[in-house]
């Protein structure tokens, strides 16, 4: 209700883990991290669309310097409350950064799923109240050793859910593979948080993309990914087969809400799903699914996207996030206030009414009662 003090919950905010970068920076092909003489900062080299960069960087001191910048934002706990603070935040809900253990061999990615896990669940523990964590899977390991992960998580108090990437076990998020792993998240009440990371393949941002810095990559590859990935989920009927499951979707969807309609359409009236009986009368939408089983992220950084994300799921589905670390501001001061967490803030105000009821529920009250965070 509108009368009561607003809390601000940021679910969409990551983390490396010492641990992590250390395994970043012993790597010689993406994700690593690597030091340039013309550069101050070693350089977080995460993305497809960086390599080109990165190849010229290594020849050419001149170069534009690949990546971003690995700043003390991405490792230290010190930092992120320093953020919060600065940003009225109250409770921070992290998770590792892309792409988690998607790149480990199957023979790492247990331990690591372990010691990342325990590693974010003391994090948490040295603020409690404060700070909540979304897990990360082994999924290069075996099913068994996923489930036990799961198990794993289950029993970690500030853990409320898993961070997880488009890929799967590598065939994507329809591979019936992924079912018991859906199965055993929804009945543990673990919300799986979906986070881009492979964008669309290089060719698609033509010969010229070096000019364009990470504009399309971030903006487009990431919002199509995710928005490819749920998807093909719904037309494999994962949210029936696993009707207890639900997701959050990072950047309010991808494209998904404004979409909906015309993936709707396309399924109506497409030919072969309609000899194969799959477009009955009784079938669950896009849009029930939308409002039933997903949640979005207020990650868009405009009032038009927020409210097409509140058309599609609800206002009482929406969780404010801020992206921290990436998108710092760069002409200003780091330790400052940043830009992109405005933006976010200011959609809100302007969607909804700046102290209403629905945007109290969406900067934190949503995600208080979704992620039960006043439990402890
Ligand atoms: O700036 C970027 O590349 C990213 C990224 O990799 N992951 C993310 O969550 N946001 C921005």
């Amino acid at each position: 209700d509108a009368s009561s003090a607003m809390r601000v919950v940021d679910i969409h905010t990551h983390m490396y883990p010492p641990s992590y970068i250390r395994i970043l920076e012993s790597r010689s092909t993406i994700p690593l991290v690597r030091s340039f003489s013309q550069e101050p900062d070693p350089r977080l080299i995460l993305l497809q669309t960086e390599v080109k960069a990165l190849e010229e960087a290594t020849k050419d001191a001149t170069a534009n310097p690949p990546g971003r910048p690995l700043t003390s934002h991405y490792a230290s706990l010190a930092q992120k409350i320093h953020f919060m603070d600065t940003h009225h935040i109250d409770i921070s809900v992290i998770s590792l950064a892309n792409p988690w253990l998607d790149f480990l061999d199957p023979s790492e990615s247990s331990q690591m799923a372990e010691s990342v896990n325990n590693e974010f669940s003391s994090i948490c523990g040295q603020h409690p109240a404060r700070l909540y964590f979304f897990g990360t899977l082994p999924l290069t390991a075996t099913l068994d050793t996923v489930l036990a992960s799961i198990s794993h998580l289950k029993g970690l108090k500030y853990c409320r859910g898993v961070i997880l990437g488009t890929s799967g076990l590598g065939k994507g998020l329809d591979d019936p593979d992924l079912l018991s792993i859906f199965e055993a998240l929804a009945a543990d009440h673990l919300t799986i948080f979906l986070h881009p990371h492979y964008g669309l393949p290089n060719d698609v941002w033509g010969p010229r993309s070096s000019e364009y810095g990470h504009v399309l990559s971030l903006a487009l590859g990431f919002t199509m990914e995710t928005t490819i990935a749920v998807t093909r989920m719904y037309l494999s009927g994962v949210f029936d087969k696993v009707r207890q499951l639900r997701m959050i979707l990072a950047h309010s969807g991808g494209t998904l809400p404004f979409l909906a309609g015309r993936i709707e359409s396309c399924i109506m009236h497409d030919g072969q799903l309609v000899r194969e009986g799959k477009v009955g009368k009784d079938r669950r939408t896009v849009w029930d699914v939308l409002k039933e089983q997903v949640y979005l992220d207020a990650v868009v950084y405009s009032e038009v996207g927020l409210r097409a994300a509140i058309d599609a799921s609800g206002a009482d589905r929406l969780m404010f996030g801020t992206d921290h670390p990436f998108f710092p501001p760069l002409t200003t001061d780091e330790q400052g206030e940043w830009e992109s967490v405005s933006l976010n803030a200011a959609a809100v105000a302007k969607a909804v009414g700046e102290g209403s009821a629905q945007a109290k529920a969406i900067m934190g009250g949503n995600a208080i009662d979704i992620l039960r965070l006043d439990e402890d």
